[in-house]
């Protein structure tokens, strides 16, 4: 390792929490699919930190409309109206399909808000019984880190040490309809889950599940809650992961691209029944909503449907399906995924694959131990990714 990687290596761990395992790389530039080490080294980045970066990095749009917002106004907090807030509501209720919406900052605190909306709908519509209300989740989930959202995850890394659990959350298998059926009690309020399982190893759910959940949902009167903080927003070929089914969830937790990667931005949508809950004094945040913010995500957002990205993930993604399919690897297991979320399930561990990889200019990170996630930006072209794919071809086979 060079001098200059080592010492900002040496810094993170020093200093740092070490909560993390990152590749050996120290990064200093990104540009559409690129990114640059502090040596120059050019990488396609096939992460896109986890789907927020579906717009590419840095892109200019946005950049710009957040370099004119930031000289102007940044922060009012919630105490005082701002210009920009309501647009990028009424822009997240048009694309969703749903009434009203509200602004949070990170992914895991929307899903925070969407557990206390589906918590106060159960008590003050449907009726259940106070502190009663239950949620059901899926084995193998990832909706953040939040002390409430690690006590229902099942990986011992995520919750062991953080006990007491929050109670009111019911476990269920992921994919199967009967299973949700029958979790279901007069005192659950809804049912939580990602439409493809992210960090499970891209999972996903057999043909209809969907379908069946909405029908169970309405059927049996509890909401419906979508995470497509990972799904949504162009990733999967559809703007959102439920369109696949055309299935309206009541439900939607968007975060990540919801800002192109510029800002931390999240947001819930839903129907005025459950938003309307949320009086005042019931729930905020200092940030959520700000004009920077909302500057920044009508941007994202305004890229997303101008340059057609769920289109283009759609037709990438396939493309790039079919030519991962052609490598004649033994290393390899399975190749599944929806638009430019992509998995490749290997025989053997996935990490110094990884790591080559890295050295040969492609960054990509394992998950679940086997599968390596393959996600580049949206923007990503065609021979950009003829490209990579020679990369990849290139480490599988020569591993
Ligand atoms: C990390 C995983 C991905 C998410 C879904 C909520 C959140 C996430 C479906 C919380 C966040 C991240 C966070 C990131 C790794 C990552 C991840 F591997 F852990 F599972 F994307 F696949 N719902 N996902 O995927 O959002 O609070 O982080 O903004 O380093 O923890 P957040």
């Amino acid at each position: 390792m060079d001098r200059i990687t080592k010492r900002f290596i040496s810094l993170d761990r020093r200093y740092g929490a070490p909560n993390y395992h990152p590749l050996p790389i120290v990064l200093k530039k990104g540009k559409g699919p690129y990114v640059w080490d502090v040596n120059g080294k050019r990488y396609f980045d096939m992460l896109s930190a986890y789907s927020a970066l579906n717009q590419g990095h840095n892109h200019p749009k946005i950049v710009a409309a957040a370099k004119s917002q930031i000289s102007r106004l940044s922060l009012t907090s919630r105490a005082f109206h701002n210009t920009l807030m309501g647009p990028l509501l009424k822009e997240i209720c048009r694309l969703t399909r749903q009434d009203k919406a509200i602004l949070m900052n990170s992914g895991a605190e929307a899903v925070e808000t969407a557990i206390k909306s589906m918590r106060i709908w159960g008590y003050q519509v449907k009726g259940i019984a106070q502190d009663q209300a239950e949620i059901i989740v899926c084995r193998n989930n990832f909706h953040g880190r939040t002390t409430t959202i690690v006590g229902f995850s099942s990986d011992p890394a995520s919750y062991s040490g953080f006990g007491p659990k929050t109670p009111g959350f019911v476990e269920i298998e992921y994919g199967s309809a009967e299973a949700l059926e029958s979790a279901i009690t007069p005192n659950t309020c809804g049912f939580l889950f990602e439409p493809i399982q992210g960090e499970a190893g891209v999972l996903i759910p057999p043909q209809g599940y969907l379908k069946k959940v909405r029908e169970i949902c309405t059927r049996k009167n509890i909401l419906m809650c979508a995470d497509e903080i990972q799904t949504g927003l162009g990733r999967t070929g559809k703007l959102f992961c439920c369109d696949h089914e055309g299935v309206f969830p009541d439900l939607i937790i968007l975060g990540k691209a919801l800002s192109g990667g510029l800002y931390p931005i999240s947001a819930v949508a839903a129907q005025r029944e459950v938003m309307d809950l949320l009086t005042a004094g019931k729930h905020g945040s200092t940030f959520g909503g700000n004009p920077l913010a909302s500057a920044i995500g009508l941007s994202a957002l305004q890229v997303i449907v101008q340059e057609k990205l769920s289109q283009k993930a759609a037709l990438s993604g396939e493309y790039f399906k079919t030519l991962l399919k052609t490598l004649k690897s033994d290393l390899i297991q399975e190749i599944r995924g929806k638009g430019l979320l992509i998995g490749v399930e290997l025989k053997i561990p996935a990490r110094p694959v990884c790591e080559s990889l890295a050295q040969n200019g492609i960054l990509a990170k394992e998950t679940h131990e086997r599968t390596i996630r393959f996600a580049p930006p949206l923007i990503i072209t065609k021979s950009q990714i003829e490209e990579s794919f020679e990369l990849i071809a290139k480490t599988l086979l020569r591993y």
